[in-house]
C-alpha cells in the first residue's frame, strides 16, 4: 500500500487491499491495524478511519448518494473492476451485497 506514504490515497488502494483480502495475502503493507493478518478489519480501518468515509461512497466523495447509487445499479450483476465500479465487499461483482452495503449507509455525510 505504497500509496498511502505519498497521500494519493484512492479506489485502486481499496482494490489491491480487497485483491490481498482475497489471495490470502500476509504482506504487512496491507496489514493496517498490525494484527499480523490481511482481513476485513483492515479495509474497515482504510475506508473509515483513512478515507473517511463509508461502503457506498463509489467516489469516495465523503457521501453517499443517488449518484454513488446509480453507479451499482448501472453495473448491477456485472463483473466489475473494483470499488469505482460499485463493487464495495471485493468479491468482483456490482450485486446485491453491494446495494445493501450502499442501501445501509445511504446519506452518509462525513463531517469535516
Ligand atoms: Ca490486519
Ligand atoms: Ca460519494
Ligand atoms: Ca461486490
Amino acid at each position: 500500500m505504497r500509496d498511502l506514504y505519498y497521500g494519493r490515497i484512492d479506489a485502486r488502494d481499496i482494490d489491491r487491499l480487497f485483491t490481498a483480502i482475497r489471495s490470502g495475502s500476509d504482506d504487512p503493507a496491507f496489514d493496517l491495524d498490525q494484527d499480523s493478518q490481511v482481513e476485513r478489519s483492515d479495509m474497515d480501518l482504510l475506508v473509515r478511519e483513512i478515507l473517511r468515509t463509508e461502503y457506498g461512497d463509489v467516489n469516495l466523495d465523503g457521501h453517499i448518494g443517488l449518484d454513488n447509487f446509480r453507479v451499482v445499479r448501472s453495473n448491477f450483476g456485472e463483473e466489475v473492476a473494483g470499488w469505482g465500479e460499485g463493487d464495495l465487499d471485493g468479491d468482483s461483482v456490482a450485486g446485491l451485497t453491494d446495494f445493501l452495503l450502499l442501501k445501509s449507509n445511504f446519506g452518509f455525510f462525513r463531517d469535516d
